[in-house]
């Protein structure tokens, strides 16, 4: 009796699907097909899996060709299953050639032709259609951006926009999109979303066109340099049944979204203080330590660092102050701590630019504390620590990439469900990481409002 085995995510199950495991069976007596788990996908950067893990083994099983199911897990499960089910052959699609080639040490690799034209990502886009996407600026984040969209199936960057043709078209040729241009209205007319990356003074003005004209918008932090100004934002969206997002990477995050679960289930206690870093040594002559671009160390990194208060111990705090040192011309603020009074706590969130400092995010509590090393904005590990030096927990959830897949995920999640925005970043946290932003000694200096 000969065991064939293969593995997948058969999301949405289509023909391809079937026609694989059919010609897995064939090759020998018994099937085990191998479904993966969510935590899995999302470990190996699957990102936008549509069915529930019940769902797609119930497809599997339904189509009466395995003999048994298994959930695949963890990287190395293989390896455990052949021995364990004694399996003879393994089987899986061509579009993975070569890539198991280090099972043959324990059984029989085959690689069958894929079936051609046929796609869970095709299914996808059939069922929500594809999302078209422009980017408006061209700056660093914009390149990362694109680089990162490839990752979430569904959602297609189509064309860019930018102040200059030679802009414009340069990024368009980089990025290989189909439409560069100068005139926004041309780029709202074609896509159906927009992601803002401009400087931070234009968000608001471009964002607004952009929901007028009835496209859904991700924008970069800060998405505003004044609360009211994001609440409008915010506000317009649900009315138009637009779904707005801003874009500060952390929030979506897996790792940062166990710890606000951890937290919020009572981990460490009541909180009592909060401190996060954020801090870079930026060479000179960038946006952000240029003047008239409200630049300076709050406006650049201030979302992130505030980003814990507000997810963390709320939205409702007594006072916020800043205590800011300007760079020499006194031009913008290379180092800035601002303090957030809440009734029982207090947070802090220290930033630099042409100042370092340890990037690392502490949450001290009633019961134990957390500390997530630097950089704590890409969450990857954190430890829950208690009086005891010995009594340690350690968490470590995956940051893949530049981790804006996260961010684009979550967006694309938003606009099929018909979600205005997300609970990982609601408005209210939103206005109130931008009412610290708005403390920024660079504004009352005049950088840009
Ligand atoms: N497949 C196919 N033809 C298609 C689409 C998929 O033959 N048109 C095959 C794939 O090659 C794979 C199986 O169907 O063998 C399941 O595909 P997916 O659901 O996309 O799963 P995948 O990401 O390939 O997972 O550990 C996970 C596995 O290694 C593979």
């Amino acid at each position: 009796m000969k065991t064939v085995i293969t593995y997948g995510t058969f999301d949405l199950i289509h023909h391809g699907h079937y026609r694989l495991l059919e010609r897995a069976r064939d090759l020998g007596d018994r099937l085990i097909v191998g479904v993966t788990s969510e935590s899995y996908d999302a470990n190996r950067g699957k990102l936008n899996v549509k069915q529930a893990l019940v769902e797609r083994i119930e497809a599997v099983k339904a189509t009466g060709l395995a003999d048994l199911v298994v959930v695949e897990e963890y990287e190395g499960q293989k390896i455990e299953d052949i021995q364990r089910y004694g399996v003879d052959k393994f089987a899986i699609g061509s579009d993975w050639a070569g890539k198991f080639d280090y099972l043959s040490r324990y059984c029989e690799v085959i690689y069958l032709d894929r079936t051609r034209d046929i796609s869970s990502t095709k299914q996808r886009s059939l069922l929500h259609g594809l999302l078209r996407v422009g980017i408006i600026g061209t700056g660093r984040i914009a390149d990362r951006f694109v680089r990162e969209s490839r990752f979430v199936s569904g959602f297609n960057v189509e064309g860019v926009c930018s102040r200059t043709t030679r802009g414009a078209s340069e990024f368009g040729n980089r990025n290989e999109l189909a439409l560069a241009t100068t005139d926004m209205s041309e780029l709202l007319s074609k896509v159906d979303a927009v992601y803002i990356a401009t400087p931070h003074s234009l968000h608001y003005e471009q964002a607004m066109q952009a929901l007028a004209a009835d496209r859904h918008v991700l924008c970069e932090k800060p998405m505003t340099l004044e609360p009211d100004q994001t609440r409008q934002l915010y506000a317009r969206a649900e009315h138009a049944g637009l779904t707005i997002l801003e874009a500060i990477k952390t929030a979506y995050a897996p790792g940062f979204l166990r710890l606000v679960s951890l937290v919020h289930g009572g981990a460490i206690g009541s909180i009592r203080s909060l401190d996060a870093a954020f801090t870079r040594l930026a060479p000179t002559g960038l946006r952000e330590t240029s003047r008239g671009y409200a630049s300076g160390s709050l406006t650049e990194m201030g979302s992130y660092v505030l980003l814990p208060a507000a997810k963390l111990l709320g939205t409702h705090h007594k006072s916020m102050d800043i205590f800011s040192v300007l760079e020499e011309e006194g031009s913008y603020d290379t180092f800035s701590r601002i303090t957030v009074q809440y009734d029982n706590a207090v947070a802090t969130g220290t930033v630099g630019l042409g100042t370092k400092t340890d990037g690392r995010l502490t949450i001290a509590g009633t019961s134990g504390y957390i500390v997530v090393p630097a950089p704590w904005w890409k969450t990857s590990y954190f430890e829950i620590r208690r009086e005891d030096p010995d009594d340690l927990q350690r968490v470590s959830l995956p940051f893949e990439g530049d981790g804006l897949r996260y961010e684009i995920a979550e967006f694309l999640k938003c606009i099929n469900s018909g979600t205005s925005t997300s609970f990982k970043l609601s408005a209210d946290e939103s206005a109130f990481v931008q009412t610290g932003i708005a403390l920024s000694p660079t504004l009352a200096i005049g950088g840009a409002r």
